[in-house]
């Protein structure tokens, strides 16, 4: 795991070895042929993937177990790489997913890959109501907070921190309670980059 811009480096040891070739998801990196390979230019969403190395020594060539670069990087890198604005309120591709969603689901905000995810919605009731998200988060998207945006009848809004939040297999769980005698209520996300 590396934070975007800063440098990454890979080696491999193998005694007796002549001659290297990094590869990039597959790929071939031209002039990578040395022990050691810098991911150039630095770490950044492009880099972020599967590197190997074909080493070839006295006993033939022998193809590496597979190292993943893994980028940790916020909005405002995405944006910057994606060549859109710096408002996760935007669309760009204008597929129906915002900038931020994209952002946060790892999809690209430039091609249309919508429409928008069916995110699980939670809503349990009478009595205790809890409304809330599953979201297939990208553990590379780094933010500083998931807020929700309340509302019971799209007029009256309220931000406020998810009441729980947990871990679920490929991703996170929001939960808001809300109160019981509302018959309904909305909820948008809030990304604080
Ligand atoms: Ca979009």
């Amino acid at each position: 795991m590396a934070a975007s811009g800063s440098a990454a480096e890979f080696s491999i040891v193998a005694p007796g070895a002549t001659a290297w070739q990094w590869k990039f998801n597959g790929t071939n990196l031209p002039g990578a042929n040395a022990a050691s390979y810098n991911v150039a230019p630095s770490a950044s969403p492009a880099t972020a993937g599967a590197y190997t190395c074909t080493v070839t020594g006295p006993a033939g060539a022998a193809l590496s177990n597979v190292a993943v670069l893994s980028v940790l990087y916020n909005f405002s890198t995405f944006a910057q790489f994606h060549g859109i604005s710096n408002n996760p309120g935007a669309d760009s591709d204008g597929d129906g997913i915002s900038n931020g969603l994209e952002f946060l689901t790892g999809t690209s905000p430039v091609v249309p890959s919508g429409p928008a995810p069916a995110l699980p919605v939670y809503r349990s009731g009478p009595g205790s109501v809890v409304v809330g998200y599953d979201l297939p988060l990208d553990p590379d998207a780094a933010y500083s907070a998931l807020l929700g945006d309340l509302s019971p009848d799209l007029t009256l809004w309220q931000t406020r921190v998810p009441d729980s939040t947990s871990t679920i297999p490929g991703g996170t769980r929001l939960l808001w309670n809300v109160p019981a005698n509302t018959p309904r209520y909305f909820v948008k996300l809030r990304l604080e980059p």
